[in-house]
């Protein structure tokens, strides 16, 4: 029998505090993140020819040293493929991509924001376009893009494939446009395409953005295909060095969620498409339209300023917003996306197709999803008498339950109700312990261990992912690894934070 004692602290976001008492400890051991690795080696490439200098760039695709084969796009040694978890959305082309990071330079990892890339890193994007949607056959090369990282920021240029598919030749300055005809659920149409200037590329390719938009760990954290072996791709990039840290636990790292991932809430879907389609130029400084929000991910929905915010454009309606809980109609960043109802579809640059799965999403979210959503000046109002008296404040514990208004707000309990307060469970099974706890909509969810109660770090297990609610669920179950080891008691705590 295994016992197990509460305990409750009022710190800020300290919930509960679940200790095991007697021989066996809960910890958190290496040992169970044994996993299978590709045992690749990091090779040096000795074939490229990309200058820093885009003047110098060769004419064609092929004297760039990129690939060995062109017709399979089969990378030089050193050049490695990679998939993000959500593709920018990029009019039902299909993509393929590398990276080169120099030999013996490393990115500088960080777990949520932006990395960091060495002068002279290159990324490889492929466009393929079906020209009758849905048949492989009808596949032909367009173009093939390069984003070198110079030693003060970046260039873009594009390589556009000749009609044999044998080569592509270096475009200039100057956007493209070129036009297909396609067969698009069995009707005949035509579809256009822009290659996009050098400038372009750098509009979208900002500091702010992070420069190689899909190459975070909110994009890279999922198991793909390496050499044949199913591994994560943080892990992968980690043995081989080209990360400066290594990534032995993936799970406990942000991701994004694709539409229709049902280990995600609708919110998490929907914020992780706003932050890839949107983020590179809604953030702080991240282009001439950056204002009025800010679609990083790690932003709390309320300080993306996205509800209730003034929209640049308004239809000539006042009371159209950027997001109208319950209203797509009367939401700009929905109206924006579809451009049914005027020219200004967004994103501006590289798409001529709407993204209808994408709309489907964000309707859903706003319609759905947000009209449950409150911000804590929205919460406060509806839950004391003054809002703006100290006890109404965020680090005021009002009801004296041991959590903070904050708190009560993030689990949406009752601030004024102690017998009112997020409740956690524990369940144990054979070796097994679980935690099950209310869980609200606009909160993401993580443990966090402790040997002295003081200090605290993420609990280090597969088994702790960031969790959200899931669709239709009130609770969320959250396991933690058992063991037994050297005398030390591990505290596990539940931290939830604003979304
Ligand atoms: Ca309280
Ligand atoms: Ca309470």
């Amino acid at each position: 029998m295994h016992k197990f004692e509460i305990v409750e602290k009022g710190v800020d976001l300290v919930r509960y505090c679940v200790s095991q008492k007697g021989k066996g400890l809960w910890r958190v051991l290496s040992s169970f993140l044994l996993v299978t690795v590709a045992q690749g080696q990091r090779v040096e490439n000795t074939t490229l020819q990309v200058p820093l200098d885009q003047d110098a760039l060769p004419q064609l695709l092929s004297e760039t040293g990129i690939f060995q084969d062109l017709e399979t796009l089969t990378p030089e040694a050193g050049i490695l493929p990679y998939e993000p978890i959500l593709a920018f959305w990029s009019d039902s082309a299909i993509k393929s991509r590398w990276v080169y990071i120099p030999y013996e330079d490393q990115i500088g990892f960080s777990d949520d924001r932006s990395w960091s890339f060495p002068t002279g890193s290159i990324w490889v994007k492929h466009f393929d376009l079906e020209l009758e949607r849905g048949n492989p056959e009808s596949r032909i090369k367009l173009e093939t893009r390069l984003l070198v990282k110079t030693s003060f920021g970046v260039y873009g240029v594009s390589y556009q494939w000749n009609e044999g598919g044998t080569d592509a030749t270096l475009v200039g300055n100057e956007a493209v446009p070129l036009t297909f005809d396609i067969i698009d659920n069995g009707e005949a149409r035509q579809q256009l395409w822009e290659i996009p200037s050098r400038a372009d590329c750098t509009v979208c390719h900002t500091f702010a953005g992070g420069m190689a938009l899909s190459f975070n760990t909110w994009q890279l954290n999922h198991e793909i295909d390496i050499e044949g072996q199913t591994q994560n791709f943080l892990t992968y990039l980690g043995n081989l060095g080209i990360l400066d840290t290594e990534i032995n636990t993936p799970e406990i790292l942000p991701r994004y969620s694709r539409a229709g991932d049902s280990e995600y809430s609708i919110d998490h879907q929907a914020r992780s498409y706003l932050a890839v389609n949107c983020s590179y130029c809604h953030a702080p400084g991240g282009g001439p339209e950056s204002e009025p929000f800010d679609a990083r991910p790690y932003r709390s929905l309320d300080r993306t300023r996205m509800i209730d915010g003034t929209a640049n454009l308004d239809y000539g309606n006042s009371l159209v917003k950027l997001v109208m809980r319950g209203s797509p109609e009367l939401s700009a960043v929905f109206l924006n996306m579809s451009g049914t109802v005027g020219v200004n579809r967004m994103p501006p640059l590289a798409t001529f197709e709407r993204d209808l799965e994408g709309e489907a999403l964000i309707e859903r979210w706003i319609q759905e999803i947000l009209p449950d959503y409150l911000s804590y000046d929205e919460w406060k109002a509806q839950n004391f008498e003054d809002p703006n008296s100290a006890e109404a404040d965020e680090g005021f514990d009002a009801d004296g339950d041991g959590e903070s208004n904050e708190l009560e707000f993030i689990g949406r309990t009752n601030p004024n109700d102690p017998n009112d307060r997020s409740r956690v469970a524990v369940r144990s099974e054979g070796s097994e312990l679980e935690l099950i706890y209310n869980a609200a909509p606009f909160a993401e969810y993580q443990l966090e261990a402790s040997e002295d109660l003081v200090n605290w770090d993420r609990l280090d297990s597969p088994d702790n992912p960031v969790r959200t609610l899931p669709e239709g669920e009130t609770q969320i179950e959250t396991k933690i690894p058992a063991g037994h080891e050297n005398g030390t008691p591990q505290f596990v705590r539940v931290v939830a934070t604003e979304r």
